[in-house]
């Protein structure tokens, strides 16, 4: 007896019924009564989408009307130019929830796509205020031009384009306006890895669908919010979608492939592998090839992550393998498991493709050579109507910019993770290396603003080792990051890709600048003097203070926590536990930023003054904690002036654990 397919319960739902489609490559276009073959024009469109042999159609917004959009293949230093049309209806088939930043400029349909991953000049890039509706009727502040130009000066790398919307970004993405964009170099020609049809880009989503078959995103949180329809703190589907179908399956040749696996998901994390065990080779991370091929059992991708991958099929003629997903949160029996192969194909013909030992030349970014070091914490606080919110370094998106990287300078980041959650933090325009995570105190931190690791550096996981634009900040931990700011300078962004949460607010502006020093002061606001402890038995401490305490501005009041030189120190617990481990050190950038100049003194005043009007909802529920250095209780301990605690989350509980009853009248649609 075959059960009746209901897209709300997966556990009807048949999988591996339908065929993995591959997005279809787009083509160039004739432009001005010229064919040419640098230009491309998609437009965006409703149309109906079929997401499985037993759903009715759906309705979906894709690039040319198609979920994934067409594959844009660009090669290194060739220029395109490519026109994104937004001929979508005038309103929203999703919730629009319009108390958020920005939302309200146009109650039309707002679009703007971003090449994520992608070298450009920041008004080609998809800067979420350079929206436009329909037919260009209404522009955001940041539009100038509807041709997006990519000059593709770096090396090829599984890059995709996605809306990017202020405030409408989730639901865009969710309704289909995601596709890949595949940048190819030289080093790819020479090598001779699997290529045409033994190789595939694989963008993996989840859905919940409504009964009808339409796609289902909540209109609220599983919680009382006086705003409807609302934002939720995350929302994940019950269903895995891979390159628009549920649950596809892909028949192989017994030989090698390449996936270019990219999570496009709005919450969801994904730990991938293969259900018979085997490794699998990785080629290659979000910014391009690694330096050596790597053998892998799996690899966690957060959304917007990408991993390049080999899989060798000779071994298992016969077999039905199947991908799957062992990331702990979220879980269940249904998304546990997100395509199947079945090596069932007869051989076409000898595979001679190979797998190079050696693949990009190695270009390390190091430590010592970092003209500014940042520290940037990742908190939560409630908006205006007492819903959680998550931010970056304590400020909301329309808050002055505070991330002022020089053009060509070299800086390090710290992500200071004090929320409960492990978040995939995404920086514009550049690529980076991942240096180093470190476990924190993070009550005394949330308390105190004191920053105690108390565990030695990690290194970065083996599957994330090369060139990345987006990485797991995790929770009670400092990632350590390296850039080089090169080639464009202006406006671009840096937020959480989780897109409920960079919808609200866990986005920030970079402004890169031009002719500036690349030395500066971190967050361009508050001016220190650092001190050096008088304790023999402590030499290297510092203790770094305002040196106006007494007439600190309005800026200080408010919760931005700036700790401009932060010292690397222990707890007395881990020194006991490992002495040599944790022997105290400096870390050395410190001299540099100790004597810091200012190059730029007038645009300081300016940013003073922003400041000083500036009145954030947050200063309501925020407690002011101000240091002094005798209040300091251990010298061992280094402190900033000015640091202010944020209010823990309300939400965490409610992330993990909806309300029982919901989730039964809701059939398992949930909200995170
Ligand atoms: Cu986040």
């Amino acid at each position: 007896m075959t059960k009746e397919v209901n897209p709300t319960e997966p556990a009807t739902i048949p999988k591996f019924v339908d065929a993995l489609p591959k997005p279809v490559t787009a083509k160039p276009k004739y432009y001005k009564g010229q064919q040419r073959k640098d230009y491309y024009e998609l437009k965006m469109i409703q149309a109906e989408h079929s997401f499985h042999k037993d759903f009715p159609k759906s309705i979906i917004w894709g690039y040319n009307g198609l979920y994934p959009g067409p594959t844009i293949e660009a090669t290194k230093d060739k220029s395109i130019y490519v026109r994104y049309k937004n001929l979508l209806p005038l309103q929203h088939f999703l919730p629009v929830d319009y108390t958020l930043h920005a939302a309200n400029d146009s109650k039309e349909v707002r679009t703007v796509t971003h090449l994520h991953g992608a070298n450009v000049d920041w008004e080609s890039d998809g800067h979420p205020e350079a929206w436009y509706t329909r037919d260009y009727a209404q522009t955001g502040p940041k539009f100038s031009k509807e041709i997006h130009e990519y000059t593709n000066h770096q090396p090829g790398a599984t890059l995709w384009y996605h809306d990017h919307a202020m405030a409408l970004t989730r639901l865009n993405v969710y309704a289909g306006l995601a596709g890949f964009y595949l940048l190819r170099d030289s080093l790819e020609e020479r090598s001779n890895l699997p290529c045409g049809d033994y190789e595939y880009p694989i963008l993996i989503q989840d859905k919940s669908f409504n009964e009808d078959g339409s796609l289902f995103y909540p209109d609220e949180p599983p919680f009382p919010v006086p705003v409807h329809p609302s934002i939720t703190p995350g929302f994940v589907g019950n269903t895995i979608v891979v390159n628009g179908k549920v649950w596809p399956y892909l028949n192989v040749e017994p030989r090698k492939y390449r996936f270019r696996f990219l999570n496009g998901s709005n919450r969801r994390g994904y730990v991938i592998s293969l259900s018979n065990d085997e490794p699998m080779t990785q080629i290659g991370t979000d910014g391009g090839f690694l330096t050596v091929p790597k053998e892998i059992q799996s690899v966690e991708l957060l959304p917007a992550e990408r991993t390049d991958i080999i899989i060798d099929f000779s071994k298992y003629e016969g077999q039905e393998i199947t991908l799957v997903n062992s990331d702990e949160d979220f879980i269940d029996e249904y998304t546990r498991e997100i395509m199947k192969f079945n090596v069932c194909l007869p051989l076409k013909c000898e595979d001679t493709s190979e797998i190079p030992e050696r693949l990009a030349v190695s270009m390390d970014l190091h430590s010592h050579d970092a003209h500014i070091e940042r520290h940037l914490p990742l908190t939560a606080t409630t908006d205006d109507f007492g819903r959680p919110m998550l931010l970056l370094n304590n400020r909301m998106y329309h808050d002055p910019t505070t991330e002022k990287p020089a053009l060509d300078s070299i800086e390090i980041w710290n992500f200071i993770n004090a929320t409960q959650f492990d978040h995939p933090i995404h920086l514009h325009l550049i690529q980076f290396k991942i240096l180093e995570r470190r476990p924190f105190n993070m009550v005394l931190y949330q308390n105190e603003g004191r920053l105690e690791f108390t565990g030695p550096p990690e290194g970065p996981h083996d599957y994330e080792r090369g060139w990345k634009d987006t990485v797991k900040a995790e929770a009670g931990k400092v990632t350590k990051i390296i850039m080089h700011w090169k080639d464009y300078a202006g406006n671009y962004m840096w937020h959480c890709h989780f897109l409920e949460h960079e919808d609200h607010d866990m986005m920030r502006p970079i402004l890169v600048m031009k002719d500036v020093h690349p030395v500066q002061e971190p967050h361009a606001e508050i001016q220190h003097e650092v001190e050096h402890s008088q304790d023999q038995h402590h030499e290297d401490s510092t203790i770094v203070t305002s040196n106006n305490e007494h007439t600190v501005p309005l800026l200080i009041t408010t919760p931005h926590f700036t700790p401009t030189e932060e010292i690397v120190e222990y707890s007395q617990d881990s020194l006991q536990t490992d002495e040599k481990a944790y022997t105290p050190q400096t870390i050395p950038l410190l001299t540099s930023t100790q004597t810091i100049t200012r190059s730029n003194e007038t645009s300081y005043l300016e940013e003073n003054v922003e400041y000083n009007q500036l009145s954030s909802p947050l200063l309501n529920n925020t407690q002011n904690i101000t240091f002094s250095k005798a209040e300091l209780p251990d010298h061992q301990i280094h402190n900033v002036t000015g640091i202010n605690s944020i209010p823990q989350p309300i939400f965490p509980s409610t992330e993990l654990q909806p309300p029982q009853q919901r989730m039964a009248t809701r059939r398992r649609r949930r909200w995170y």
